[in-house]
């Protein structure tokens, strides 16, 4: 379990309410949010019985297992490179495309134990190394370009993964919850999360 920052942020001791804007991403805040990732899927997924990790939304669609699996694959060959091939060469070279199903492969015959031991160990590797590039505002603003989108900003990338951790978390509630889409009876009205 990697927790690179329990620091209050400085802002947040002064109670300043920042407005949300395009241009909130601060390199040290976002790292804050990557670092817990690990230690919120461990401490809700290990040790859950089978029907709660295993469940998916129908064919092609995540089980709260495969979220754990895909978010391995993207540390091992979707972020960091990004990140390094935005730094070394811009613009020229393309990023490799992200294959969502990869993990299938990767993940096959592993325990749930072992994913969530995978993912905390390769994401605290993986900030580790990303502080230590020291990325400044100017250089956050370095391009490079994506397969689909083409030209991107270091900057969105790093946005991307904190939103992406989120997503997924928000994926494993919603995978979860739909378990129980009948057993809530007429509740079923005001669960939003059931319906989307
Ligand atoms: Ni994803």
């Amino acid at each position: 379990m990697v927790v690179l920052d329990r620091e209050p942020l400085p802002n947040m001791s002064l109670g300043i309410l920042q407005p949300m804007s395009a241009t909130t991403f601060e390199l040290e805040q976002a790292m804050t949010v990557l670092s817990r990732t690990p230690a919120v899927l461990d401490d809700w997924l290990r040790g859950l019985p089978a029907q709660w990790t295993d469940c998916n939304e129908g064919p092609e669609t995540f089980s709260p297992f495969e979220v754990v699996g895909h978010l391995i694959h993207g540390e091992r060959t979707d972020w960091m490179s990004r990140v390094q091939r935005i730094l070394e060469d811009g613009e020229q070279r393309e990023f490799e495309a992200f294959d969502r199903f990869a993990h299938r492969q990767a993940c096959g015959g592993k325990r749930l134990d072992q994913l969530l031991d995978e993912f905390s160990k390769l994401r605290g590797v993986n900030l580790t190394h990303l502080r230590v590039l020291g990325l400044d505002s100017k250089r956050l603003s370095l391009r490079g370009r994506h397969p689909t989108f083409g030209s991107v900003t270091l900057r969105q990338l790093l946005s991307t993964w904190v939103v992406h951790d989120l997503g997924h978390i928000g994926q494993i509630a919603r995978v979860m919850s739909k378990r129980y889409s009948e057993e809530v009876g007429p509740w079923r009205e005001f669960l939003p999360v059931l319906r989307r």
